[in-house]
Formats: structure tokens, C-alpha cells, sequence
């Protein structure tokens, strides 16, 4: 596969309105972010995504866009953005743009035309339908719960919004709508950013009659189209949220022949805690066999066809240390050994913001206590269907989006350094123990663990480009696996648990040195190793 300088780049991904806030308004800010650039640099990342930072009236906090090509008031202005661009630049930082498509928020110029008239030249813009039998065109869904349709008296007519009734979802089936989306694209692109994520991608060829949202059957023309019109001459990175793809899917999305994305974002591993078939608040327990199967099926599958991204967290996501780990007696531990297991596979790795600190979930009391849209509308509609508060509360502290959505802990100061004015959403009082100053200062933190594995990414190639050899397939407790590229050889070895265990070599090996742990180096043992909770030992086979 021809290199690309992504294969060898660490994400990290911002959540501008909880990462810094520069003017005490209590939002984090465009400025904010200037002002910590040098942080990333000191981490060592290469590429910032940035998530919605647009106009929006924050109904889905900026996943609601009304002005693409327009900054968020409450995040600085368009000189601002060019700064963050070009600040970042000048110290070797890509800025990724989130692309936000299926939808636009209901107050985006394009709807409020189109929803005036039937005959209004942004109609089709939307997805309108006739009532039928005086109810809802037909049964499709919303991803934050109840009917995907909503009525509109003006026209007597239903719009489709996949997700809030305030994201009204764009047609694609309009040759008009790929146009202004393109256009937009290139007016971002030719102030050089680093390339786009794109918001639930999957979801643009969607067949609303026949109830098939994701992977339309024009999806993939759309996406190559979208590639020759915008970003195909240019040297980006593009990712796509994919939430239904298996390997082969991806493949049509990645395989670099096709001319479509760079990557895409999957997410098999992270729906294996939930009951089959359900939803996400449905919990279930993980099991490691289950979530090293996934893992061994991406990595050999992509290998040499495709590219994977790595990664635990993201904004819609809860704290990984709290959810697979342990965030309390092992926290460091835990979070440095699942940080160590996902670098050091093959794929581009991303971090969410706060994740290289440990940053844990959180819990409020009551649910207006929350912010987030998904999870309130949930707590209502599973309220009217008879959950208890106390299940659905449960539900909240295990995969609440509000989880990876407390701001910023920066120092031990007041709000965490994140703002001395009122924050938009509270911080998680844990910020006294668990911060950003606190964890420069002390060598043996997660920070120094996640800046180590970007170091180690750079040096070794077999990292980058390595093949996968997942070890010790069938055991409950350890995460194993090789990596090789020519004469270059990495093992690693991980305990998934709380308790100690032990690991057989499957292989033998004359010598090795260690690369990296999260507990004091004890000797290099070649037959069989006791590991202590959460340990994490990296090897390289000499
Ligand atoms: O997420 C897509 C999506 O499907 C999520 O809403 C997901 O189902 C849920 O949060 C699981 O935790 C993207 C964005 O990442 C999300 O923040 C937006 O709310 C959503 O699209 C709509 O734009
Ligand atoms: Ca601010």
C-alpha cells in the first residue's frame, strides 16, 4: 500500500465547548485551543479533529448546523479560526474539520426556505412526505428516540430528522444538495485544513420509503463523486463515522484504489456491552474474548487493503478508564494498558480530550443535571415506559454522552482551569486529584504513558506498518499480540483485569529488551510471566 502521511499521525480529537475557555464566559473557545497548542505539541500529536465549531443554535451542540461557512458566536469569529489554522500549521499540526451532512439544524437558511412551501426552490433540499393514514409516512426511528418524522403544519407535510426534530435531514437524492455541500468543502479546504471527520456518513444514501438508513445503495457513487469534487487533489485525511460497517464495508470505504476515504471510523468493539439487539442503555457485561475476536478480525482483514482507526473514545462516548478499566484503586494502571494495547496496533490511534490524563465518567443526581440531548430525551421516553429513575440513572453513568462532555481538567484551580466563570456543564469534582498540571509534573502519569507510545509510534515503523498475530486467543483474562515488519519484532502482553495472572509463551525467543510498562520493569522473562493487575509490558524481540 503507497505511505501516507496519516498512517504514521496520532489524532487527537476536541470538544471545543468543554476543552478551554479564554474569555470566562464558561465555554471553551477557538482562542482556548490557541492557547493550548503547545500542550498538544508537548503530547506529540499531529492532527487536531475539531468538532463542530460552526453556527449552530446548539440543539445538538453544533451538530446542528445553520451556517457552514460561519463560526459559532460563542466560539470567536472567522479571524480566530484562520489563526487556530494557521498557529497549528506553523508547529506541524493538521486541523480536521467535522462535516456534518445528513443534516442541518432547522434553522439553517436551507430549511427555513424549504419548509415555507411546496413549491419553495429548497423543498427537495429535505425530505418531505404526505401523512399517511393522518400518522407518520411509516415507522422509522430516531437515533434520540420516538418517530424519525415530524409534522409541519405550514405544508400539512412530514420532514425526516434522523436525530433531533432540530436536524432536519439534507436529501441527497438532489443533485443541488451535493453541489452546496461541495462547494462548502472546498471553501474549508482552501484554507488548508488537514481534511474532515464525517458525521454519520453512512447515513446519506438513505432510502427513506423502503426504511433503509444506512448503506444506501448510492453511497458509495455519492462518496467517490464527493472525493473528484473536493478533497481528491488534496493530501488530507479523511475519516468516516461508518456505526454499521464490518471489514468488508470498510474496505469500500478505504481501499485506496477506490478513491473514496482514508479511514473510517467503526464501531463493532464498542457496541459489545450492550444486549444483542437492543439499545446502547441496555447494558451488558464485556467479555475480553469477545472484544479480542473484533479487534483480530479488523486488524488481519484491513491489513495491507485497507487502513483502521484506533480508538477508545469520542465525544458520544463514556471515559474508557472508567468503562474498561478500573477508575478507581487501578486507574492509572488501567487506563496506561489500555492506551498501550490500541497504540500499538495497526491503524491510525486518536485520543479524545481528557483521555490522556484519565479522566473519569461521571455522576449527577438529577437528570436536568444533563446537558446532552440524547440522553435526556432517553430519560424521558424510557420514564413514560415505565423504567424506574434509578435503572435509567444506571444507564446514564455507564454510556451517558455527558461522560466525555465535562470540561477540561487543566490544574487543580477553580473549575479546573477550565474557566473562572460559571461552565456550561459542571466539571467532574474529580479534578483536584485528576489533571492536565498535575499529570506534566509526574513522570509515572498517563500523560507521560500516552506521550511515550506517540514517541514509539515514530521510531518504529513496525508499528505503522507491521502484520498482526493476535496470541493467546482463548484467554479470559490476557490481551496479546505480535507485530512484524522485516526483521522488527514487537510482542505485547496485557492484563485486562483486576486480579493477577500469568502468561505462557507461545513462541521462544533468545532476548528482548522492554520498550514500555506501567509498572517498575521487573527483568525480562521469556517463558512465562506473572502479571500483576492491569500490568502492560512491550517487548522488542531481538
Ligand atoms: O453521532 C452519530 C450517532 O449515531 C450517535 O448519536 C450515536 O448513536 C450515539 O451518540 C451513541 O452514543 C454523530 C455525532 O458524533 C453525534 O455527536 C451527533 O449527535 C450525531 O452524529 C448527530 O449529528
Ligand atoms: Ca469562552
Amino acid at each position: 500500500m503507497e505511505k501516507k502521511w496519516w498512517h504514521k499521525s496520532v489524532v487527537y480529537q476536541i470538544y471545543p465547548r468543554s476543552f478551554m475557555d479564554s474569555n470566562q464566559d464558561g465555554i471553551g473557545d477557538l482562542n482556548g485551543i490557541i492557547e493550548k497548542l503547545d500542550y498538544l505539541k508537548l503530547l506529540g500529536i499531529d492532527v487536531i479533529w475539531l468538532s463542530p465549531v460552526y453556527k449552530s443554535p446548539n440543539d445538538d451542540n453544533g451538530y446542528d448546523i445553520s451556517d457552514y461557512c460561519d463560526i459559532m458566536e460563542e466560539f470567536g469569529t472567522m479571524e480566530d479560526m484562520d489563526r487556530l489554522i494557521s498557529e497549528a500549521n506553523d508547529k506541524g499540526i493538521k486541523i480536521v474539520m467535522d462535516l456534518v451532512v445528513n443534516h442541518t439544524s432547522d434553522e439553517h437558511p436551507w430549511f427555513i426556505e424549504s419548509r415555507k412551501s411546496k413549491d419553495n426552490p429548497y423543498r427537495e433540499y429535505y425530505v418531505w412526505r404526505d401523512p399517511v393514514q393522518n400518522a407518520e409516512p411509516n415507522g422509522l426511528q430516531s437515533v434520540f428516540s420516538g418517530s424519525a418524522w415530524e409534522f409541519d403544519e405550514e405544508t400539512g407535510q412530514y420532514f425526516l430528522h434522523l436525530f433531533s426534530k432540530r436536524q432536519p435531514d439534507l436529501n441527497w437524492e438532489n443533485p443541488k444538495v451535493h453541489e452546496e455541500v461541495y462547494n462548502m468543502m472546498n471553501f474549508w479546504l482552501d484554507k488548508g485544513i488537514g481534511g474532515f471527520r464525517m458525521d454519520v456518513i453512512d447515513l446519506i444514501g438513505k432510502l427513506p420509503d423502503q426504511e433503509i438508513t444506512g448503506n444506501g445503495p448510492k453511497l458509495h457513487q455519492y462518496l467517490q463523486e464527493m472525493n473528484a469534487k473536493t478533497f481528491g487533489n488534496h493530501d488530507v485525511l479523511t475519516v468516516g463515522e461508518t456505526w454499521g460497517a464490518t471489514p468488508e464495508i470498510a474496505k469500500l470505504y478505504s481501499d485506496p484504489e477506490r478513491n473514496e476515504l482514508s479511514m473510517v471510523f467503526q464501531f463493532e468493539h464498542i457496541s459489545l456491552d450492550q444486549q444483542e439487539g437492543k439499545e446502547k442503555w441496555d447494558l451488558k457485561p464485556l467479555n475480553l474474548l469477545d472484544l479480542k475476536a473484533v479487534f483480530n478480525k479488523w486488524q488481519t482483514q484491513l491489513d495491507g487493503k485497507a487502513w483502521n482507526s484506533l480508538f477508545w473514545n469520542n465525544h458520544d462516548l463514556p471515559r474508557i478508564v472508567s468503562r474498561w478499566g478500573n477508575d478507581q484503586e487501578y486507574r492509572k494502571e488501567s487506563a496506561k494498558m489500555l492506551a498501550t494495547i490500541l497504540h500499538l496496533m495497526q491503524g491510525t490511534p486518536y485520543i479524545y480530550q481528557g483521555e490522556e490524563i484519565g479522566m473519569t465518567n461521571v455522576r449527577f443526581d438529577k437528570i436536568t443535571d444533563y446537558d446532552d440531548i440524547e440522553t435526556r430525551n432517553m430519560y424521558h421516553d424510557r420514564i413514560s415506559k415505565g423504567y424506574s429513575h434509578e435503572e435509567i440513572m444506571e444507564s446514564i453513568y455507564t454510556k451517558g454522552r455527558d461522560n466525555a462532555r465535562t470540561p477540561m481538567q487543566w490544574s487543580e484551580s477553580e473549575h479546573g482551569g477550565f474557566t473562572s466563570g460559571t461552565p456550561w456543564l459542571s466539571l467532574n469534582p474529580n479534578f483536584k486529584e485528576i489533571n492536565v498540571a498535575e499529570s506534566i509534573k509526574d513522570q509515572s502519569s498517563i500523560f507521560h504513558h500516552y506521550r511515550k507510545l506517540i514517541e514509539l509510534r515514530k521510531q518504529f515503523p513496525v508499528i505503522v506498518y507491521g502484520s498482526f498475530d493476535m496470541l493467546a486467543e482463548d484467554d479470559e483474562n490476557v490481551f496479546a499480540y505480535s507485530r512484524e515488519l522485516e526483521d522488527e519484532k514487537l510482542l505485547i502482553v496485557a492484563n485486562f483485569t483486576s486480579n493477577k495472572t500469568t502468561f505462557q509463551f507461545t513462541e521462544q525467543y533468545e532476548d528482548a529488551t522492554i520498550l514500555l510498562t506501567n509498572y517498575e520493569a521487573s527483568g525480562v522473562q521469556l517463558d512465562s510471566i506473572n502479571l500483576r493487575p492491569y500490568e502492560a509490558i512491550v517487548y522488542k524481540i531481538k
